[in-house]
């Protein structure tokens, strides 16, 4: 095989033991890398109904044909498991040199199962795999770790770890690389703590075999050239995701205390501009020459990296109007190796049921001090954040009352940091993403905004299903940043040809599509095999806030959404896709996508349509 190792390493951790294991060529050219991999080894592999905090889960870390192989923007890695936030499948795309390790030591992805009886570090070298103590890091943060464990392996190996919050099991824990870098929303970083792994260090040192390498060489030249001519590249460079602010404030998206509003009166503190004026470096992934990673000091004098959504979700989300104070809790995100997003919406939603009095404890909107006590709380489970580290949607049901009016999730996960008041076909996005609440899958905010908000039809939803295929599918397989392709304008020729060149196979885009929609579809088969008869269509509807409380300020005021109408709208995507009024894929969907021993097991948890 060429472009790919054909190699996964599968690492016991109850055991301390590991097996190389090939894999079969069909894997690869049916499911090419990444999340295809990752959901194909979780179905095949994982008993349904598994425990995803119990040993018998499975950690996946997985690259593809694309990763570490000195193009643009190819240090990326897939982290993937059963979540233990939603109880679905969850992954997370994170930069680290741990992608470009993992494919030098010989391996496509690594299997993690089991429990270690202590906490160790796995240490990978090439063909080696040991299992270290790693009792002096435990109770250490993420920046920590990585710091001593930096000072042990070379500059170049690949580390990456968990804070405290995944050591305690807090349900929306990342895995955290190079101080900033955090991957794996829905509780990756969870599943490691449950599995007592502190942290993963990985070094390899041997040369991916190619297709076609001379051809490699001149096209990644080439590639990184190309970005540099990209008309938004030097603003992207100044402000990276962080110039969304003023476009969601603009259009009345900007999530503002709890997604109640979406216009917040201090948008302007805490956009790309007064990012720029702390800013002092830019920090990224490996292999990138568009590094999107704001670094600005904080309230405290130390480095912190803002994106769009850290700032969001942990300022306007919860009434917190000063970047540098944000940029605090985001380092102490980083730091514990929790999820800004659903810290953010957990804190909020705190905040909107103390001020409704659903519970007695007292937390002001934007109130620093009370934040960062919260903040630590949950990191170690104390008091009122021992309920929030479950995350909202089983925090609402400890709350009661009508708390469930203002939980933002989608299948658990929380809502990433776009309000959908004025945007359904978003929402949409939202309801029928393959992890719960993210954008990850598909971003279509802005081509709806511009092309007409009001609509909820079926140009919606196929435009929603084709940029999921592209985003959700082929990004997430390649294993390489999105940003080049979106928003930067690097057209997909380029992943056609990168393709060839690591391959020597042709990928046409019916091709990737069709590979996409597998990917996408076996995800959706996992989620309705592990919610059995708990399976319904108003899992794919977005929080009732959206529906129930039309906004009450900015120029969309009075706006909110029509469930008859989404439910309309869900209804075509649902036949689009071949999937029945349920969304559970008919048993012809499956077959013509190669999955029909797929349908046979999916059949045993639910009923199916021809
Ligand atoms: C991603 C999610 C995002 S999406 C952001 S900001 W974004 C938040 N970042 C967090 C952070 O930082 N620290 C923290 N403790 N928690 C955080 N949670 C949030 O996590 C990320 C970039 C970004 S920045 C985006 S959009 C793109 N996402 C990609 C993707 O999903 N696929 C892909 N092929 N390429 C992508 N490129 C971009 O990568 P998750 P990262 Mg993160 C401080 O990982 O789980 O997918 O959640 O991985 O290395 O930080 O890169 O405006
Ligand atoms: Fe990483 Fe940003 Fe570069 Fe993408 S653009 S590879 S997220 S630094």
């Amino acid at each position: 095989m060429k472009g790919w190792t054909g190699t996964f390493l599968k690492i016991d951790l109850t055991n301390n033991k590991s097996i190389i294991e090939q894999y079969q060529e069909s894997l690869a050219s049916n499911f090419l890398g990444g999340r295809g991999f990752a959901a194909k080894i979780l179905w095949d592999r994982l008993k349904a109904g598994t425990d995803p905090l119990s040993p018998e889960n499975l950690l996946i870390f997985a690259t593809g044909p694309l990763t570490g192989i000195g193009l643009p923007n190819s240090g990326k890695l897939v982290i993937a498991s059963k979540s233990p936030l939603t109880g679905g499948y969850g992954d997370g795309n994170t930069g680290s040199w741990a992608a470009l390790n993992i494919r030098k030591a010989g391996y496509d992805a690594l299997i993690i199962e089991g429990k270690a009886h202590t906490p160790v570090i796995i240490h990978i070298k090439d063909k080696t795999c040991e299992f270290l103590d790693a009792k002096d890091l435990w109770g250490k943060n993420s920046f920590e770790t990585e710091e001593k464990l930096r000072k042990k392996y070379s500059n170049l190996a690949g580390i990456v770890s968990i804070g405290q919050a995944g050591e305690n099991l807090v349900r929306f824990a990342t895995v955290v690389s190079q101080e900033g870098r955090a991957g794996g929303r829905p509780g990756m970083g969870t599943v490691m703590g449950s599995k007592n792994l502190k942290a993963l260090v990985v070094e390899g040192t041997q040369p991916i075999t190619l297709a076609y390498p001379q051809e490699m060489k001149q096209l990644a030249i080439d590639g990184y050239k190309e970005i540099l001519t990209k008309p938004n590249y030097s603003f992207w460079k100044r402000q990276g995701t962080m110039n969304t602010v003023d476009w969601c404030q603009e259009n009345s998206c900007l999530p503002t205390r709890n997604f109640k509003e979406g216009v917040f009166d201090k948008a302007e503190d805490i956009n790309g501009f007064t990012m720029e004026k702390i800013k002092v470096s830019n920090r990224g992934c490996p292999q990138c020459n568009m590094t999107c990673g704001n670094i600005v000091k904080d309230s405290e004098g130390k480095d912190s990296e803002l994106d769009y959504e850290n700032v969001v979700m942990l300022g306007s989300n919860i009434g917190l109007g000063n970047l540098k104070q944000i940029a605090t809790l985001n380092r102490m995100a980083d730091e514990y190796g929790f999820d800004t997003i659903s810290l953010g919406s957990i804190i909020a939603f705190a905040m909107e049921s103390s001020q409704k009095g659903v519970i007695s404890e007292k937390i002001d909107w934007g109130d620093f001090e009370a934040i960062k006590a919260l903040i630590t709380d949950i990191a170690y489970k104390r008091g009122l954040g021992a309920v929030l580290a479950e995350g909202v949607r089983t925090a609402a049901k400890t709350f009661g009352g009508d708390s469930n009016n203002w939980a933002m999730h989608v299948k658990g996960l929380e809502v990433s940091a776009y309000d959908c008041h004025t945007a359904p076909g978003m929402a949409l996005a939202y309801g029928t993403s393959s992890i719960g609440a993210h954008h990850k899958d598909a971003w279509i905010i802005t081509w709806e905004i511009q092309t007409g908000k009001d609509s909820y039809n079926q140009a919606k939803a196929e435009y929603l299903i084709k940029n999921q295929l592209i985003r959700g599918g082929a990004f997430e397989a390649f294993t390489v940043c999105r940003f080049p392709y979106t928003p930067l304008g690097l057209q997909l020729e380029w992943y056609q040809k990168y393709l060839k060149a690591s391959t020597g196979q042709d990928f046409s885009i019916e091709r990737i599509n069709q590979i996409s929609d597998r990917i996408l579809t076996l995800i959706r088969a996992y989620w309705i095999r592990e919610y059995g008869n708990r399976w319904n269509r108003d899992l794919d509807v977005p929080p009732p806030r959206w529906f129930n409380d039309p906004l009450t300020e900015g120029n969309q005021k009075g706006s909110k959404l029509d469930l008859d109408k989404y439910q309309t709208m869900l209804s075509n995507y649902y036949s689009i896709k071949g999937w029945d009024e349920n969304g559970v894929p008919k048993k012809s969907t499956l077959k013509k996508l190669g999955l029909q021993n797929e349908a046979i097991q999916l059949e045993k948890h639910v009923k199916m349509k021809e």
